[in-house]
């Protein structure tokens, strides 16, 4: 069967991926973002479902005020025992925590916290201990790959932190998963940094706290010096055995926007890569070591297709699976409707360290058609293209001295500029639209069938490599003002891809 990567288009990253039964389950980092931790399922590793988030109640997670691209980081996700965990980290108050779940469709528990340093927490259950391993410097002042045994009901550490490996030599060691196969551990972990150097390099033992011996061709899997341009940064990954017993790493990685154009604003994305294990017991990954944008493999079945969703809407997605707020939101100031949303704006803008009024779906491909009707009887709403706080892209009807206007604001580091302005003459059935393909986003506004271009904007100036940090594009509808009588009004919501 021939697949394409990504398995998962979109702001996604850090993938970790367990299988109970015939069923696999993945979680993802999410950051500012609110609920925490996306839930998916999958019973071929090329379609996935999103069936909720790990984190969805303010008790588990401290989001207040949080930098972006802080918050949550990368998780885990393990079975042990008939229950889930998925254990991360609050990266801006450098907590690690775990939670459980008995029923992976419903909510899971408070955090339990572990006294560990670093980031990217895993768990590693045997001979009932639980093993549990970060980045970090472990209690001998040694840095790498950091365990220790704890109590799963307590997250007490039972044993010092200890570093079992100190990687291949390639910056930022992260990312570990620990596995047993055929008696041996085999200790993944990711180098380089998330960024085109990434890559996923691995090491072997005969016990748990090693010693452990790096793979003689890692990294194992790394597209730093793959040909052609579009997958790039392939890295932090887990490991899974298939229900036919072949296994597979699903890693993070991004699509960059163009062949001369080294941007990604997509944010990074889950591939999969196909794994073999040699009669030695090492193994290869993909293509000779790479990640390729498709793979044709008899791992998977024949009879397997490969679905992708290309149509977004208020009517066939679920606020509480495919939308997300920043931070922790005011969930007075939104009223969600099957077809319709009611945001009331505060005077939190879009370019605050908080919550503005903020509901986000994320922009899964380049090229896009989005639109949305806007009504408002005060103040500013719209739809943004939202990177962070000081990227985002903002298009909006807003009140004007004498009337309503359409505005087309670009906000570039420090720049804040509102492009161009066009007054409308009713303010009722006001379609905003936005066009997105790899390099420009064009912005648009129609009323009463007449469509007026405001402006064009470079997609780069909301990537990574421009922004900085770990997040991707997130189409944003919101509202802001002063006045506490302002709602705005969303119908027809409509997220296109080609
Ligand atoms: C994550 C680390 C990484 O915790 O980026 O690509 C960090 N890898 O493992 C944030 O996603």
């Amino acid at each position: 069967m021939k697949y394409n990567n990504p398995v998962i288009k979109g702001f996604y990253p850090d993938p970790s991926v367990c299988k109970v039964g015939d069923t696999y389950y993945l979680v993802c980092s999410s950051f500012q973002y609110f609920p925490g931790v996306p839930l998916f399922e999958s019973k071929d590793l090329v379609n996935w479902k999103q069936i909720g988030h790990c984190l969805t109640r303010k008790s588990q997670v401290q989001l207040d005020k949080i930098n972006s691209s802080g918050g949550v980081f990368a998780p885990t996700i393990r079975y042990n025992n008939g229950r889930f965990y998925m254990t991360t980290t609050n990266d801006t108050t450098h907590q690690h925590f775990y939670v459980w779940t008995d029923d992976i469709y419903g909510e899971w528990s408070e955090p339990i916290y572990v006294d560990q340093s670093g980031i990217d927490p895993s768990l590693f259950f045997e001979d009932n201990k639980t093993y549990f391993m970060s980045n970090g410097i472990d209690d001998y002042g040694v840095s790498g790959i950091v365990q220790c045994e704890i109590d799963i009901e307590s997250g007490e550490k039972l044993t010092p932190s200890k570093t079992i490996w100190t990687g291949s030599g390639g910056r930022y060691l992260e990312s570990p998963h620990m596995y047993k196969i055929n008696g041996k551990y085999y200790l993944v972990a990711a180098e380089g940094g998330t960024e085109y150097g990434h890559m996923v390099t691995y090491a072997r033992a005969d016990s748990l706290y090693g010693k452990f011996e790096g793979y003689e061709n890692n990294p194992v899997l790394t597209n730093r010096n793959l040909g052609g341009y579009e997958v790039q940064g392939v890295g932090h990954g887990d490991l899974i055995q298939d229900n036919y017993d072949n296994w597979w790493l699903l890693h993070l990685g991004f699509r960059q926007s163009g062949q001369w154009e080294a941007y990604h604003h997509l944010g990074r994305e889950v591939f999969l890569t196909p794994v073999i294990f040699g009669e030695d017991g090492w193994f290869t990954a993909g293509d000779n070591g790479r990640t390729t944008k498709s793979f044709e493999i008899n791992y998977i079945n024949n009879d397997v297709i490969q679905k992708e969703k290309k149509h977004y809407t208020f009517e066939n997605t679920k606020w509480d699976n495919d939308w997300c707020y920043l931070r922790i939101p005011n969930k007075k100031n939104y009223k969600l409707d099957k077809n319709k949303l009611i945001l009331k704006g505060t005077d939190i803008t879009l370019d605050d360290v908080d919550s503005p009024t903020f509901i986000g779906i994320r922009q899964r491909d380049f090229n896009a058609t989005i639109s949305c009707n806007v009504e408002i009887t005060d103040g500013e709403a719209g739809i943004t293209l939202y990177m962070d706080e000081n990227h985002h892209y903002d298009l909006a009807i807003r009140k004007c001295e004498n009337g309503y206007e359409a505005i087309e604001r670009l906000n570039i580091g420090d720049i804040k500029s509102v492009e161009k302005s066009i007054y409308l003459e009713n303010k009722n059935n006001i379609s905003l639209i936005i066009n997105a393909s790899n390099s420009y986003y064009s912005f648009s506004v129609k009323s009463e069938n007449e469509e007026s271009i405001l402006g064009y904007a470079k997609t780069r100036y909301l990537s990574s490599e421009v922004a900085g940090g770990f997040t991707g594009v997130v189409i944003g509808l919101y509202a802001c003002a002063s006045n506490s009588f302002n709602y705005a009004e969303f119908t027809n919501f409509k997220c296109m891809y080609k």
